[in-house]
């Protein structure tokens, strides 16, 4: 330390004490229930003059491990943009809850044999304290739970306006059946072949259901990505979840017969190029040609073969295809009237198109692959002209309907009551919510029902309509349910659901709020989350309860935090970090740094045990940098080198747009540049150290606001003015004019931006050094390159 003019009193200084100044701000934040944070009051209407942000979380599913390091990459990431958006003046709306209903809970509380609501209050609590004790900003009151009756009431609420409106039906199914959680499950949810949940074998069965008719929505959830700020792969992924093709249907009439094939085409132009035609199994075709088929015996063993598996292995591009001839039927090509034979194989589906396809080996990958190993005929023609395609156009989609029963009991009761004479009857809506009854035996039947059809008390019920005797639905919801709408629950507050639904859904204040402006979340929600909550979403604007079509306006996807080998975190692999550790060690806002630090946001990245330090190591260099320069009484001066305010500036403009952007590793970058070149200055005035700390707030909110308490600041940050830049102080002002003579450098001088020729000639001249190069000579001619050098011929 250099003592010059300044007279330093030399105090020991306090050291950088994360865990007490975490505390204490954890403490003052949580006064009056977090109302600092409160975007509005539930009984207030919305500050309608400000700006508003809704920045909302994928919320997590409380699990009994607790919260991961990925939960806390996306949830600093939000945190730091509401942060940010307040300090430039924003309302912002940053609320948290519990998605708590579905399998692992049940699956756990089994295992456990401990009641699944105790082990999610159980596990809540743990994860509410570890989302405080890191700092995060949100709205606490209003915390939502998808398990609390009097949330969904309300699921239960649209599931009956989607029945009303003909969209939940009944319908009996080959469905994805695991066979050890023994419930159905979603396409979406079956991966490989096998259950997302617990990685064991999917079987198909056939059962009734309930199934929501997402397909009714294809086109409009196609249409409306194009209007999303999301990441492209994610559209993409949902553009071929959809999966829109448009073809043709073409007739194939079987030969002696009165029956036609009709199959659907993509490429009716290769009709000349069929040589044969494929059935899948389950064809009615078969059943009605049986007397015609020559070989029914092996026919019907291919078939049986066919059945319990699933679509995915089916269409598994690895697999050998496999097949057998309908020996003595002929299809005819309509085109060309070619005889051609007819077989069946798995890799044609039943529920896609028409179930049959004609086969060109010439063109299509599988088709060749089947042909070559049954040695059937490659034809090579030329395309058909579009004038002479035959057959009706037709769009197909890949997109299913949703199917939305589970045979289990931790999930919303379905609000349908059976009644033999009247059928489907919805519960009345005064009757809502129909609660999960508390029971002692909630392990799943294996049959086609819930638990729940045990209860006999619960079960049978008056039909509303005819009074007579009749029977609960004891289908359960997905997991899915919850978070369909949970974005409009925030919004709403659970004291008022008790209500009618017309005091519910209060138009004004979703209105005001929604969409919402910034949703972040990890990637694997793509095709699941986020496909179902827009089609909710989207038949609640139907309905009229919410005026805009899209309820995520823009999607920011964050990377996997991988463990320190690179590989996926996993309690058997023993990668696991946990962030509680990293809070215990390093504090909450080193954690926070280094998370955001590690780089781009929507990289996957590996955890690198060493990196956290380095930014615990800047907090104290921050710590170090306000505190002592603290102690420096001087004030006569409060200018600092004009290098230094010049950075200052590219710092302010390079923050607030990484922040804006979502470039958060390149904006803590330029904080430690900043920082490094402050330590070196012998001067940094009060306003300067604050702006530091502005800056820095909201990735490291606790040491900032201390720091700033300690300059003397009364306010919370969050309430403080952004800083802002002057574009003028940002550009270089100055450069170095070269001077030559004859075209070789004589001297430089420090000059203004934009010296004009003869003032440079000028400064030249007047030059010590480069007036001895040019006694008695004469200037001939002068050649001048603006902001980089002046050459004196002569
Ligand atoms: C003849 C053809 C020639 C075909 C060619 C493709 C290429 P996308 O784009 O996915 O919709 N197909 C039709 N129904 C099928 C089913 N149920 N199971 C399996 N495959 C089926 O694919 C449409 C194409 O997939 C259709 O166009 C059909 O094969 C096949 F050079 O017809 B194509
Ligand atoms: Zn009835």
């Amino acid at each position: 330390m250099t003592i010059g003019f300044f007279c330093y009193k030399i105090e020991k200084m306090p050291a950088y004490n994360f865990k007490k100044i975490e505390g204490k701000w954890q403490k003052i934040w949580a006064k009056n229930k977090y109302k600092i944070w409160a975007a509005f009051d539930f009984s207030n209407k919305p500050q309608a003059k400000k700006l508003k942000s809704y920045v909302l979380d994928m919320f997590p599913y409380p699990s009994g491990e607790g919260l991961h390091v990925g939960h806390v990459e996306g949830y600093t990431a939000s945190d730091i943009t509401s942060r940010f958006l307040r300090m430039n003046g924003y309302n912002v709306l940053h609320p948290m809850g519990w998605d708590a209903f579905g399998l692992p809970a049940e699956n756990y509380a089994i295992k456990t044999k401990t009641h699944p609501s105790k082990v999610v209050a159980r596990n809540v609590k743990r994860f509410k304290q570890q989302l405080k004790s890191l700092g995060f900003s949100y709205d606490w009151q209003r915390e939502i739970n998808t398990t609390d009756p009097d949330y969904y009431k309300w699921t239960q609420w649209i599931f009956i306006q989607l029945f009303k409106k003909g969209l939940a039906y009944e319908a009996e199914l080959p469905v994805n059946w695991c066979v050890s959680c023994k419930t159905v499950l979603a396409n979406e949810e079956v991966v490989d072949g096998a259950c997302d949940r617990c990685q064991s074998r999917v079987e198909r069965r056939n059962l009734k259901q309930w199934v929501l008719k997402i397909t009714a929505y294809a086109d409009r959830l196609l249409e409306d990505l194009d209007r999303l700020d999301w990441p492209e792969r994610v559209k993409e992924m949902q553009r071929n979840w959809i999966g829109r093709s448009e073809g043709r249907l073409i007739s194939f009439p079987v030969d002696n017969s009165q029956y036609a094939i009709e199959v659907f085409t993509t490429k009716p132009d290769t009709i000349d190029g069929t040589t044969y035609v494929v059935l899948a199994p389950e064809h009615p075709a078969i059943p009605y040609l049986k007397a015609k088929i020559k070989n029914w015996q092996e026919v019907a063993g291919y078939i049986a073969d066919t059945e319990n598996k699933s679509e995915r292995d089916r269409i598994a591009e690895a697999r050998e295809k496999t097949g057998v001839e309908l020996k003595g039927v002929k299809a005819v090509n309509p085109y060309n009237n070619e005889k051609i034979s007819v077989w069946i194989s798995d890799y044609v589906l039943i529920h896609y198109g028409t179930g049959a396809i004609m086969a060109v080996p010439r063109h299509d990958e599988r088709d060749k692959e089947f042909a070559t190993k049954f040695n059937l005929p490659i034809k090579d023609v030329p395309f058909v002209p579009k004038e002479k395609w035959i057959g009706e156009k037709k769009i197909n989609y890949k997109l299913r309907d949703w199917i939305f029963s589970r045979q289990r009991y931790w999930g919303e009761p379905i609000p349908i009551i059976k009644c033999v004479k009247c059928g489907n009857i919805p519960v009345p809506e005064e009757d809502l919510p129909i609660e999960l009854p508390k029971i002692k035996k909630y392990e799943p039947t294996g049959k086609a029902e819930s638990p729940l059809a045990a209860i006999k008390k619960w079960v049978n019920v008056k039909c509303p309509q005819c009074k007579g005797p009749a029977k609960r639905e004891t289908n359960t919801m997905p997991q899915w349910a919850g978070s369909n709408w949970y974005h409009l629950a925030y919004l709403l507050g659970s004291q008022k659901s008790k209500g009618k639904s017309q005091n519910y859904w209060n138009k004004k204040i979703l209105d005001h709020w929604l969409p919402v402006d910034i949703y972040v979340g990890g990637v694997e929600h793509a095709v699941l989350h986020l496909l179902y909550a827009r089609f909710w979403h989207k038949f609640l604007y139907d309905i009229g309860v919410v005026s805009d079509k899209e309820p995520f306006t823009k999607l920011v996807n964050q990377g996997l935090i991988l463990g320190p080998d690179g590989q996926k975190m996993s309690k058997s692999r023993g990668n696991v970090v946990n962030p509680d550790d990293m809070v215990k060690s390093f504090g909450a806002d080193s954690l926070r740094l280094y998370e955001m630090f590690m780089g781009p946001l929507e990289d996957p990245k590996p955890w690198d045990p060493r990196g956290i330090i380095g930014l615990h190591r800047f907090l104290n260099k921050v710590w170090n940098l306000i505190i002592d320069r603290n102690q420096m009484k001087d004030s006569r001066q409060s200018k600092i080198p004009l290098n230094l305010d010049r950075l200052i500036h590219q710092t302010i403009k390079k923050v607030t747009e990484d922040i804006q952007n979502f470039r958060f590793n390149t904006a803590i970058s330029a904080l430690m540049i900043l920082v490094n070149e402050m330590e070196k200055a012998s001067q940094l005035p009060i306003a300067k150290r604050q702006l530091l700390i502005k800056l820095l707030s909201p990735f490291a909110p606790h040491i900032a606001q201390e720091l700033w308490q300690k300059l003397g600041g009364k306010n919370l940050l969050d309430f403080e003015e952004w800083p802002k830049w002057d574009e003028k102080m940002i550009q270089e002002e100055e450069f170095d004019l070269i001077i030559q003579v004859n075209g070789k450098f004589r001297a430089a001088l420090r000059v203004k931006k934009e010296i004009s020729e003869s003032e440079a000639k000028k400064l030249a001249l007047n030059n010590e050094t480069i007036k001895k190069w040019l006694i008695g000579k004469e200037i001939k001619k002068v050649i001048f390159v603006p902001n980089r050098l002046i050459n004196l011929i002569v």
